[in-house]
């Protein structure tokens, strides 16, 4: 369906070309000039790919006037109209996928074989379903009215699929947004923005600013109706702190050190290849990442030279080569960050993938650590990096403990040929997605979100919706409205 291996950046940097690889703020259904920019580069060469603007506090302004303004008339137009356009936007992230996938890699390292098969399929599919939803939450709750304006914050993490799941629900139920991309990623957004102009999106209901955290902090302190966060945990506790009191409706998709479970009655070779996709999935830079593999004591030692074998195959290189499994690590400082994690730390025995790393570039090797204790720094830390860290369990209540015992609280996975054991385990697990025999399994109608330090409230689903609105008593407008 792509062509020949390795999978050509020529369309992409076209597409930069024809902005002179210079992009301003999409506010108001136009892009404004570029100004104050600052450079995005491809992880994997370190070659500069484009400059985007530094959104400012006025910027934030400016979009958010402009949301404030496009409103009403979004939220009266009523569901099947507005299901009309998010069906639009759906299409054009099908038509235009290639390009899509293309840009996701070069702009975060991640292997074409990941943004083409899943973040830009499932960014179409959160279109699509959110347009059948917007239709059916409104006519099954009168009562229920947008927020408002929406600032939106997202990572760098999956750029595209993030952006998915703040924009479709907030639009589905008459909301209009201000959504800021993560400094590292910004191009995909930007490629969204023109998606808006060929879709009939209104003028102002979709805004896009871009820049750091400094642009974030202008967002959450600007005149809106709520904030949606997905990011670190450190941030989003200021975010927490940024929006007591102030009315702002919020929700916070953090952190997590998700456990990872293998009995020994479970079938060893799937269970292997879950961990593959669990924390070498998008180089383990995934929240809700298996990274803590906690294994049955009878099958732990057969496992783990298992899973060392399945590791000599790992393949490590260009994103835009279809056969590669690992890609580049975002950016050069999420390179330091994972290096000095790892490097601070001395216990345990540290086994690495032999694929040789490419010459330049942002790469670190798929990286198991045996032998630690439930208490090491390792253990507890989210490293957002290809490194799994494992130690053993004698019974399922010991399985049970060592899985709680982080500050966080988002997925887990439980591997067990037993029906019995897994449906017992998994509720004693304190985290807000577990999958059984399975890992990093997402869809739109699933609602995806954390307990504790991992943040609160979901995303997906009616429920993921639901938070997009507020209850009242009065019925909606376009309910209310004659044809
Ligand atoms: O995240 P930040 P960073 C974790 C992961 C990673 C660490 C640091 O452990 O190693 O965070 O990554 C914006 N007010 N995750 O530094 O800073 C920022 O511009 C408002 C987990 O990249 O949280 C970006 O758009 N916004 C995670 C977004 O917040 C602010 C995904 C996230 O950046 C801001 C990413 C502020 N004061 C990192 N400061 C997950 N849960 O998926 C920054 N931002």
């Amino acid at each position: 369906e792509y062509g020949p291996a390795p999978e050509s950046a020529s369309e992409a940097l076209a597409w930069i070309a024809t902005h002179e690889g210079r992009f301003g703020h999409f506010i108001n259904g136009t892009f404004t000039a570029p100004a104050a920019t600052f450079v995005t580069v491809n992880p994997a060469t370190d070659a500069e790919l484009a400059q985007v603007s530094q959104g400012s506090a006025a910027d934030i302004a400016a979009a958010v006037a402009a949301a404030r303004a496009a409103q009403p008339a979004w939220e009266k137009a009523g569901g099947p109209a507005r299901a009309r356009v998010l069906y639009a936007i759906a299409r054009l992230l099908q038509k235009h996928a290639r390009l899509f996938a293309v840009l996701e890699t070069l702009d975060n390292g991640k292997p074409i074989r990941e943004s083409r098969d899943a973040d830009i399929p499932l960014a179409q599919r959160h279109f699509y379903y959110h347009a059948g939803l917007a239709q059916l939450f409104e006519a099954q709750n009168p009562n229920a009215r947008a927020h408002g304006v929406c600032g939106q914050i997202i990572p760098w993490n999956f750029p595209l699929l993030m952006l998915a799941w703040k924009v479709a629900p907030a639009l589905a139920a008459g909301n209009t947004v201000v959504l800021k991309p993560a400094e590292y990623t910004p191009l995909t957004a930007l490629l969204f923005a023109e998606v808006c102009q060929q879709a009939g999106v209104p003028a102002g209901v979709v805004n896009i600013v871009t820049g750091d955290g400094d642009t974030g902090a202008a967002l959450v302190a600007a005149d809106v109706n709520k904030i949606a966060f997905t990011g670190s945990t450190e941030v989003g506790r200021i975010i927490r702190q940024a929006t007591a009191g102030s009315g702002k409706a919020l929700t916070l998709e953090l952190g997590g050190k998700s456990p990872f479970i293998v009995f020994d009655d479970a079938d060893l070779d799937a269970a292997v290849e879950g961990v593959v996709d669990s924390i070498w999935f998008n180089q383990g830079q995934v929240c809700c990442a298996g990274s803590r593999l906690l294994l049955h004591e009878p099958i732990a030692a057969r496992f783990i030279a298992k899973l060392k074998r399945r590791m000599e195959s790992l393949r490590i290189g260009d994103p835009l080569d279809k056969s590669i499994d690992i890609g580049a690590i975002v950016h050069p400082v999420q390179l330091q960050r994972i290096t000095a994690l790892v490097g601070a730390h001395t216990a345990g025995e540290v086994h690495t993938a032999p694929c040789p790393l490419p010459a330049r570039g942002s790469f670190y090797p798929p990286t198991l650590i045996t032998g630690l204790s439930p208490s090491d720094a390792l253990m507890q830390q989210e490293i957002f990096g290809p490194v799994l860290v494992s130690t053993t369990f004698r019974t399922p209540a010991e399985a049970v403990e060592l899985a709680n015992n982080t500050r966080y609280g988002l997925a887990a996975s439980v591997f067990s040929e037993n029906i019995n054991t897994a449906l017992a385990i998994a509720p004693q697990l304190e985290a807000g997605v577990i999958w059984v025999n399975g890992a990093n399994m997402l869809d739109a109608a699933a609602p995806f979100g954390g307990m504790r330090e991992s943040g609160y409230g979901r995303e997906g689903g009616p429920e993921g919706l639901a938070a997009y609105t507020r209850m009242t008593n009065h019925a909606a407008p376009a309910l209310k409205s004659k044809p």
